[in-house]
């Protein structure tokens, strides 16, 4: 069946009820279809928007009734975390509720306030979600298509039981190799500048860690062409060769095309190589909500995309 693609919602319900209209969906009987297609999203339902809540029983809704697939993001791994208790120090959480932590998550504590029932339903709806998915000879992940990382996770077993997280703490431990393996996948791969080489995030802080394009990343490369991000972050990335010691990342040409979200990218949608596309273009920043209108071909087109603007939160 055809499909359409869509990324990082975070939120932004009315962008995405927009975006399905746009896509030729109808919300009949409070569930949201297309006669003849389904919709796939990449993850990051939640935080920063003001309507998590909303976005997750719409999605969850359309998953449930079969109009939909879903994979977990980075931020439902960390949601879960946040609210199940470490079973090796129970007084604990498995992601600490630091403020930053919080801060983090505080748009959907807020979507959820009052509703505890519906968010106990929701995180155990989340755990059940896939880390990755392939349809028809489409595959979609939320951050990044790593066969090492996903040949780790498959290993691990984790799922389809939803009490994973209490039988694999260390799933939250990214010095753990199920741990590292889940972050590359939700989180992307990020690479270390060499000797004490830093550049200033957007807040002005020194950052070292460098996401890296993991479909065409090699040494000899200048940092600012294997960076991958918004054009803040690829305008302050040095343009010092990659040294050698980094590992070659590539995803074959002849490899089915392959869609993901999760990377804040700005400007006009477009896929990073014929069978690779990031569609995040980063809705809870005043950005586009993006889809990707995917009818069975295997090389992918600009044509294809499809955005809707979100609104401007302060
Ligand atoms: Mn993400």
């Amino acid at each position: 069946m055809s499909c359409d693609i869509i990324a990082d919602v975070h939120g932004e319900r009315e962008a995405l009820e927009c975006l399905l209209y746009k896509l030729g969906y109808r919300c009949r009987a409070g569930t949201w279809r297309h006669p003849g297609r389904l919709a796939i999203f990449l993850g990051d339902l939640i935080d920063r928007g003001p309507d998590a809540r909303g976005v997750v029983r719409l999605v969850r809704g359309m998953v449930e009734a079969g109009s939909a697939r879903c994979v977990l993001g980075n931020h439902e791994f960390n949601a879960i975390a946040y609210h199940t208790r470490d079973p090796r120090q129970p007084e604990q959480h498995l992601r600490p509720h630091t403020e930053r932590n919080t801060d983090q998550h505080a748009d959907t504590l807020t979507s959820y306030a009052g509703h505890e029932a519906a968010l106990e339903s929701d995180l155990a709806w989340f755990r059940s979600l896939p880390f990755w998915l392939e349809h028809e000879g489409l595959r979609v992940v939320h951050a990044a298509w790593r066969p090492p990382s996903m040949a780790v996770i498959e290993a691990a077993e984790l799922g389809p039981s939803e009490d994973w997280p209490e039988t694999t703490p260390e799933a939250f431990d990214s010095d753990t190799p199920i741990g590292a393996a889940l972050e590359e996948v939700l989180k992307g791969v990020e690479w270390t500048l060499p000797d004490g080489m830093h550049f200033s995030d957007k807040d002005g802080n020194p950052r070292s860690a460098v996401r890296v394009r993991w479909w065409d990343a090699r040494p000899g490369l200048r940092w600012c062409d294997v960076g991958f991000g918004p054009s803040s972050l690829m305008a302050v990335l040095p343009d010092s060769r990659v040294p050698a010691g980094q590992p070659e990342l590539s995803y074959p040409a002849e490899a089915p095309p392959v869609l993901f979200g999760h990377y804040w990218l700005d400007g006009r949608p477009a896929p990073q190589a014929c069978n690779v596309a990031c569609l995040d273009y980063s809705v809870a920043r005043g950005g586009d909500l993006v889809a990707y209108r995917w009818d069975g071909e295997p090389m992918l087109s600009a044509e294809d995309f499809v955005a809707v603007p979100g609104e401007a939160h302060a």
